[in-house]
């Protein structure tokens, strides 16, 4: 392991060296070639988990507090048909990640066809695909993780070995505790790097540590370009959302509310820093979600005005809260309502930061227009049409204001996975204009409903549905006798 990580170090030197040979040089050549090779932007992505359109004050919520994402919003744009490509942890993740449809990368299943990664899972992101902080790193960028990662606990897979230069978090879910599967799991592990420093992580902690971490880590990295991937573990995969002593029992809306608050904080906390160190106008901030809210009963989190709730491919497992804010790139007080998706970020980062993007193909686009709110910018999507895969079956499409639900003999729930499966018919919706879903509209648009099957058939060539393979599927990475992540023992 020791052999494998040197040459990580040594590329990572040089490319800061790079960089500052390219600052310094221009320097030397005067202000034209300067603004020509200026310091690329930073990027923040917040990524919240388990968390619902409706869950923000600035999406519509009456119930919790979230006056620094709403200044974010403010100061920003928000999109408002942004979508994760899986209404579930692994596969949402392994999208932000590389650009790719989940079944383009293999992660649309865990190892044992669930929905997603466990603890000592022979599966995880093949280290042969190419990750955001795997195309920013040559480019000069510190690059960090701080929360939850969930694209596999195993060496090979873990995210210092695939771009990042710094891990604080847990390697998967908050839920993944001991006590689920005492004879082979082991307990929560916190990690720093690929140690692991506790076990089990008090969770109520987590946001709040994380946020020192992230606050760390931009002082540290105040001179040189960097990305920091904030994937919170809350309020996360358990009907108890965890938050430090501050904010518990604050909410009107219980632990949930409590989680979503702290979240809230944490958010500001970041801001500030980046006003204080003067990083505010050369950083995009970009906070989302990584799946709808779970349904629970009683009810904790909102998808509204959505259909559904997180774990499926219904509106409100899969398009999410989303605000991007760049003072002075950025038109801000704005709404975006074209179609754009996590898997853009990887290209549209690469552009912005003048990188090479990966050399195999990824389904994403460079949505600059967007961001920048272009007159008259369209959506990439809306000639390609954008799938929503649940497991490995295609359910649905949308492209333009319309979603089209497929015909499907057994279409697969959100909750029981496989087992669930029911007859599902064909079903067209304006989810521009008609958010809700409310009125069917196929027999009044059957040439919409043409031009999408034709885009469903074009996909299951290329990435594929239940049974049918992909000719552009790629493999996903694989390990021989998986190991527990223990505290005192060095990978
Ligand atoms: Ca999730």
């Amino acid at each position: 392991m020791i052999s494998d990580s040197q040459p990580t170090r040594r590329r990572r030197s040089q490319c800061r060296g790079a960089w500052l040979f390219v600052a310094l040089l221009s320097l030397a050549l005067g202000p034209v070639s300067f603004a020509a090779t200026a310091r690329p932007p930073n990027f923040i992505v917040i990524f919240v988990d388990n968390f619902g359109n409706g869950d923000l004050g600035c999406f519509g919520s009456k119930l919790h507090r979230t006056p620094n994402v709403d200044r974010l919003a403010a100061e920003g744009a928000k999109f408002t048909s942004f979508y994760v490509s899986s209404g579930v942890c692994t596969p949402s993740r392994a999208s932000l990640m590389t650009g790719c449809y989940p079944r383009r990368v293999n992660l649309h299943v865990s190892a044992k066809g669930g929905a997603v990664l466990q603890p000592l899972s022979p599966k995880g992101l093949n280290p042969d695909e190419t990750t955001i902080a795997e195309v920013l790193k040559p480019a000069g960028y510190a690059t960090g993780i701080f929360g939850k990662w969930h694209l596999g606990d195993q060496p090979p897979f873990l995210p210092t070995r695939q771009g990042f230069d710094e891990f604080f978090g847990i390697p998967y879910s908050d839920d993944m505790t001991k006590d689920k599967s005492p004879d082979t799991w082991p307990e929560l592990p916190l990690m720093r790097g690929e140690n692991v420093i506790e076990a089990p992580v008090d969770r109520n902690y987590l946001v709040k540590r994380t946020t020192e971490e992230v606050l760390r880590f931009l002082e540290r990295h105040r001179d040189r370009p960097f990305f920091a991937y904030i994937p919170h573990t809350m309020p996360g995969s358990t009907a108890n959302p965890f938050s430090s002593p501050a904010f518990r029992g604050k909410s009107k809306n219980g632990e949930y509310g409590d989680s979503v608050e702290e979240l809230d904080w944490s958010t500001g906390e970041i801001m500030a820093a980046l006003k204080r160190l003067g990083l505010d106008d050369n950083t995009l901030v970009i906070w989302t979600s990584d799946n709808g809210a779970v349904r629970r009963n009683p009810p904790q989190g909102s998808c509204a005005p959505y259909k559904g709730y997180g774990y499926d491919t219904s509106e409100g497992a899969m398009r999410m809260p989303c605000v991007m804010r760049w003072p002075g790139r950025i038109p801000a007080g704005t709404i975006c309502d074209e179609l754009c998706s996590t898997m853009d970020l990887l290209p549209t980062f690469a552009r912005l930061a003048g990188a090479a993007p990966p050399a195999k193909p990824i389904d994403g686009y460079d949505i600059r227009p967007l961001l920048f709110g272009q007159a008259g910018a369209k959506s990439p999507w809306d000639d390609a049409g954008f799938c929503y895969y649940r497991l490995e079956q295609l359910q649905a499409l949308r492209a333009g204001p319309w979603k089209l639900y497929l015909p499907l003999e057994k279409k697969i729930g959100s909750a029981a996975g496989k087992g669930a499966a029911k007859p599902a018919s064909l079903e067209l919706y304006d989810v521009r204009n008609d958010v809700g879903e409310e009125r069917e509209v196929s027999a009044q648009h059957p040439d919409v409903v043409k031009r999408l099957l034709a885009v469903a058939e074009r996909a299951r060539g290329e990435i594929g549905d239940l049974g049918r393979p992909g000719k552009g599927q790629r493999p996903a990475g694989w390990v021989e006798n998986p190991k527990p992540l223990l505290p005192g023992k060095q990978l």
